[in-house]
């Protein structure tokens, strides 16, 4: 890019704290963004509790107070209900790799998900892993039954509720940053989180068990707003889709090390947590059970929820028959 008079400063808040997987990604993609604009685009990142929750980050992206953010579709799902496809248990194939193409270029997220987003006045740039989910829990969960009378925390959208409700837990929805006293102070039994979260949040610090379910990955999504993106100069707007293009591999990879690196830590830091892997058998329960969750989610999730399920398991299977 050639250097010119003005420089571009753009807000990028994301919702996580400082050394998370989102910052991991925020800094790599300042870092390149300065760079690749030859220092004409100057990038802050904020991390979560210095400008708002998931939904209010969003709203400043909407409004156009931000210019960049991560925006969960566990909290986006409340505005575009389509998102919430992505909390449906045992959707997501064992191999995250093989979500890489469908989730960058496959023809669902591209040609049915990325325009939602523009209804509601913001730009989809992208969808990144986090990892898989983990459920934290004060007891041993190991079938549905195990769930009776469990207060499991999620994060707000109606389909989280529904899935844990299905799964025999009684579901509460509360912001990120509630979760670590609720625990604590036993308003809650459990929750939900990937295990860089469960390690930084220090959920691990307050439950005793890490449940691993495999039911569902953690994926956020890379928003913008849909007045700034179409009013970006060319050779800005290239920059960025380029940047975003060529940091998908960067996190797929990324995240695993962060999460394997993470669990190393817990256990070190706690060695009598107990790590809880569900057999194909016990999984399976959880799976019959998630038949609830999809006839809910086409129920729910707008009127092309039934095309974008369908969709995103076809992408799926053909990403694993590649
Ligand atoms: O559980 C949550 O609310 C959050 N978990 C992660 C890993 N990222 C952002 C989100 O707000």
């Amino acid at each position: 890019m050639q250097k010119s008079e003005q420089q571009s400063h753009w807000k990028f808040a994301i919702e996580e704290i400082s050394g998370s997987v989102q910052d991991v990604y925020a800094q790599e993609f300042r870092r390149r963004i300065e760079k690749a604009s030859n220092g004409e685009i100057k990038v802050t990142v904020y991390p979560y509790g210095t400008i708002g929750t998931s939904d209010q980050i969003t709203e400043l992206v909407a409004t156009g107070a931000i210019q960049l953010a991560m925006s969960s579709p566990g909290y986006l799902g409340k505005l575009i209900p389509e998102l919430q496809v992505f909390s449906i248990p045992y959707l997501f194939p064992e191999n995250i790799h093989q979500t890489k193409t469908p989730l960058t270029s496959g023809p669902t997220v591209k040609d049915y998900i990325a325009p939602l987003y523009r209804n509601k006045g913001l730009h989809f740039l992208a969808f990144l892993p986090e990892g898989w989910q983990v459920w934290t829990t004060n007891k041993k969960i190991q079938a549905p039954d195990d769930f009776e009378g469990f207060k499991m925390r999620v994060m707000t959208t109606p389909l989280l509720l529904k899935t844990f409700e299905s799964f025999r837990a009684n579901p509460t929805a509360l912001n990120y940053s509630e979760v670590y006293s609720a625990l604590q102070l036993k308003m809650i039994d459990g929750q939900v989180n990937p295990l860089f979260a469960i390690e930084e949040m220090k959920f691990y610090e307050v439950t005793d068990y890490l449940i691993f379910p495999q039911a569902s990955h953690f994926i956020t999504s890379l928003i913008t707003s849909e007045r700034f993106y179409e009013k970006l100069p060319e050779d800005k707007k290239k920059v960025l889709n380029r940047v975003v293009a060529e940091m998908q591999d960067f996190i797929f990879q990324k995240q695993e090390q962060i999460n394997r690196e993470r669990l190393a830590k817990m256990q070190k830091q706690k060695p009598d947590l107990n790590l809880v892997y569900l057999s194909e058998e016990q999984k399976q329960k959880f799976r019959n059970l998630s038949e609830n969750v999809r006839k809910e989610y086409i129920k729910i999730g707008g009127p092309k929820a039934k095309m974008i399920l369908q969709g995103l398991e076809k992408d799926f299977q053909e990403a694993a028959n590649d």
